[in-house]
């Protein structure tokens, strides 16, 4: 008989900002330490294999620099970056109690003094789990009666543009790409972003299909496939248009379907005969044949699915875009393919009982007679540096910001116009709390820092917005030095306060069953979760939502049958309620005013793409030795046409600046001449590891997108010089 293994397997999730999910198996020895990820091998999507990025994630838990025990910052010691290694020097150990007091105190103190209002959380994406990303937290700052915060940094302009459009974010499963006859990738970074799709393509080719890819960017997926356009920044909407008029001239949209499930067909029809090919020739970068080539290919093969995913609308008019994209498969009718339609994300799926979880019943009515004001985080170098620092100009504002609580998120890299949002940090009369697992570009601005968990060392559950399974993550080690979750922070602080409501007493396992609306009889009270219980969860570990359970027999297609939920009850090509809000009710191709047709374009010639990179998950990873030699060859370079860089007199390898009126930055010169002229292209990083500590954010704007006030990375405007 075999002995017993001195190994435990559990059953994790990956809980980065990726639509992947991955099922993640930790293996952990008798010492209780993990020695060992991979991919869960029973999960279809997860198919047994991890990203390049988190295949080395031991190397992130066991970190050297790991942030282990609270931190104060020591007394006269300056905010700003910090030698990397060095940053120990401005902070001293205190314990979690010390901490705890500490914060509770200056929270209560500046919330008397100021009003709640002065107080912001700020959070994002370190964790996608349902309970890390949003519960303890915001039953927490909704009981102070904090600002709110609006989380526009990614996806709130095309979220809202879809939904616009189809009332909810369902798509196209994954698994079922294998199916398709042809793949689109629209502004989808299928190697990079999204890799577990990748199998399902390459079987989809294999079985005869084509993959197109429209990026002005040759990703490694634009490189593997059968034709890359290579679109100029911020034109889709115009391609999306052109190929409805192409569609609609040679009549190969689907009339049965649009009359069935569509509202505001005529209109539509209408507003695509202005775009003809060549005119969108003119404004894409691509010639008229190719355009019509494009719409017939799309129009005619069957099934076709579209991976649109985020790109296309961290862009001015980002909204009309994917509303315009969006569009395409409710005209063809792909929808009622199975292996077509299109997918921007699945997150609509799940339907968590976040009333519970957030419980938004606690929030504090504020001093000024509303609902706490929402600030927006794409904005937050203005909400640091104006709002409300002239009370008697913008009364309505509220308060200045006096107390900043960061979690779940490192802007001092990610946030746009990196030199506002600094100078806001720096103001010594902030108080800031950082809850981090490492000293990030945001930590070397923090008054108290607070060590945070990852994935393998806190109970979370999770769902996904690249596929339909609800997964148990359970917590696999116990957290190094005094690192502690989330939700044990947020619900330790509110007793400090005083709040007390049972809820912040909540434990993890108290939580999942409320966010599965677990009711006294056991069952899931959510449409598509009824079956996800608790128990089944610690049992499977995954477990598909109820319409993804049979594909085979019954499969999922989404937007066939109506009534969906949006205002007319069927797929919008007209919202009425963007024109009652004044906005153009049909999509539209506008020029971003970042652009080559923008009024800087004389000073600024060259449109910026200010990309993420393969091997981080944006900041998270970049501090990592091993991943920034995965990410060598392209980090902190500019991309160029070699062209663009003989017009300046650059050559490749040479150290080149570059700026705009927001700010400067230096990088090495690399020659690529698959890129569009005009167009250049950097990657985020950490800004203290970048020669002169900046990072692209010093150039991108906080202008916001058309719909769903979101960030505008990709409309930049930059010029590069010899130094
Ligand atoms: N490796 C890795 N994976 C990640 C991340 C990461 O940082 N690194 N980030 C995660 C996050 S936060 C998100 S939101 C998801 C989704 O991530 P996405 O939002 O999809 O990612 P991006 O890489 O910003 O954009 C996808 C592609 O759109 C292209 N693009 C930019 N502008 C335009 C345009 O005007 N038109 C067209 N057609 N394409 C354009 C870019 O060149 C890029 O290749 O990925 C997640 N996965
Ligand atoms: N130029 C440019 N800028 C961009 C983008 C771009 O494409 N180009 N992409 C934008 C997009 S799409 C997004 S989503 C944002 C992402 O912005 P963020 O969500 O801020 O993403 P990260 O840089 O991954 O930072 C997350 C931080 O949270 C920490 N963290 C991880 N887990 C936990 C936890 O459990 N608790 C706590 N307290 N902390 C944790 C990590 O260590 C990390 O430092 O960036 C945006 N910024
Ligand atoms: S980052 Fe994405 S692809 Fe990588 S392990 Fe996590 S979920 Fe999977
Ligand atoms: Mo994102």
């Amino acid at each position: 008989m075999a002995a017993a293994s001195p190994f435990r397997i559990v059953h994790t999730v990956c809980s980065h900002d990726c639509p992947d999910s991955c099922a993640v198996l930790v293996t952990v020895n008798e010492q209780g330490r993990a020695v060992k990820v991979e991919g869960d091998p029973s999960q279809p999507v997860t198919q047994g294999f991890l990203c390049g990025k988190v295949a080395k994630y031991l190397d992130r838990v066991y970190a050297p620099d790991r942030i282990l025990f609270p931190l104060k910052r020591k007394p006269g010691a300056q905010k700003g970056p910090l030698l990397r290694g060095r940053e120990h020097e401005a902070f001293e150990r205190i314990s979690w109690d010390e901490a705890l007091d500490a914060i509770a105190a200056r929270l209560k103190e500046t919330s008397g003094r100021y009003g709640p209002e002065s107080i912001l959380p700020y959070s994002y994406a370190g964790t996608i789990g349902v309970l890390g990303y949003g519960s303890m937290d915001r039953r927490f700052f909704h009981r102070l009666g904090a600002s709110r915060l609006d989380r526009t940094i990614c996806s709130e302009a095309g979220g809202q543009a879809w939904n616009l459009v189809y009332g909810k974010k369902l798509g196209t499963p994954t698994e079922d790409f294998a199916l398709a006859k042809l793949v689109l990738a629209w502004g989808a970074n299928i190697h990079g972003n999204n890799v577990h799709l990748w199998p399902m393509i390459e079987k989809a080719r294999r079985n005869g299909a084509r993959l197109i890819v429209i990026d002005p960017y040759q990703t490694r997926t634009a490189r593997l496939a059968d034709w890359h356009i290579a679109i100029r920044p911020g034109t889709d909407a115009a391609l999306a248009l052109g190929m409805m008029h192409v569609i609609l001239n040679e009549r190969l949209e689907d009339r049965a379907y649009i009359d069935e499930i569509t509202h505001g067909f005529a209109g539509l029809a209408e507003r695509a005969r202005e775009y003809t090919p060549e005119r969108v020739a003119a404004w894409t970068g691509m010639t008229a044949a190719e355009v019509e080539q494009l719409a017939r290919e799309y129009a005619t093969t069957r099934p076709a699915a579209l991976r649109l995913n985020y790109g296309v609308q961290r862009a001015e008019y980002g909204g009309a875009t994917v509303r315009a994209i969006a569009m395409l498969p409710a005209i063809t009718g792909a929808w009622k393919h199975r292996g077509g339609g299109a997918v921007l994300s699945t997150s609509g799926g799940f339907t968590w009982n976040e009333a519970a979880l957030r419980r938004p019943d606690l929030q504090q009515a504020s001093p000024l007679g509303r609902t706490a004001r929402l600030v927006n985080m794409s904005a937050l170098g203005q909400a640091l540096t104006e709002l409300g620092q002239a009370p008697d100009k913008r009364p309505s504002d509220g308060p200045p910001v006096h107390a900043l609580f960061v979690y779940n998120s490192n802007p001092g890299a990610v946030a746009p116009n990196q030199n506002a949002v600094r100078q806001g940090l720096a103001r010594p009369d902030l108080f800031t709390v950082v809850h981090e697992l490492f000293f990030t570009d945001t930590t070397d601005y923090a008054d108290y820092i607070l060590p945070a968990t990852t994935f393998l060392e806190h109970t979370d559950v999770q769902g996904a917005y690249g596929h339909y399974f609800v997964q148990l993550s359970r917590q696999a080690i116990e957290p190094p030095g005094e690192a502690r979750s989330n939700v044990w922070l947020f619900g330790q602080l509110a007793q400090r306060m005083g709040f007390a409501e049972p809820c912040f007493r909540d434990t993890p396992e108290d939580m999942i069953p409320q966010a599965l609306a677990i009711g006294p009889d056991g069952h899931s009270n959510n449409p598509g979760m009824e079956h996800i219980t608790f128990e089944a969860l610690e049992e499977q570990g995954h477990i598909p939502l109820s319409f993804h359970r049979a594909p085979e027999t019954h499969p999922f297609l989404p937007y066939t049958a109506g009534p969906l939920p949006t205002p007319s009850g069927k797929i919008e090509f007209y919202s009425e309620s963007l024109a009652a809000a004044g906005l153009d009710p049909l999509p539209a191709f506008t020029p971003p005013t970042e652009s080559r047709w923008g009024k800087d374009a004389e000073r600024y010639p060259l449109e910026l793409l200010a990309r993420k990179a393969d091997n981080y998950m944006n900041s998270t990873f970049a501090n990592l030795d091993g991943h920034r030699k995965m990410e060598a060859a392209r980090n902190q370079r500019i991309e160029m046409n070699p062209a663009d860089a003989a017009a300046r007199g650059l050559s490749d390898g040479e150290q080149a600046r570059i700026f705009n009126d927001r700010g400067t930055i230096q990088l090495e010169v690399l020659f690529d001449s698959s890129l569009p002229l005009g167009v250049v292209a950097a990657r985020l990083d950490w800004a203290k590891l970048n020669p002169g500590g900046s990072n692209v954010n010093v150039l991108t704007s906080e202008r916001l997108t058309d719909i769903g006030a979101g960030a505008t990375f990709y409309s930049t405007l930059v010029e590069v010089e010899k130094i």
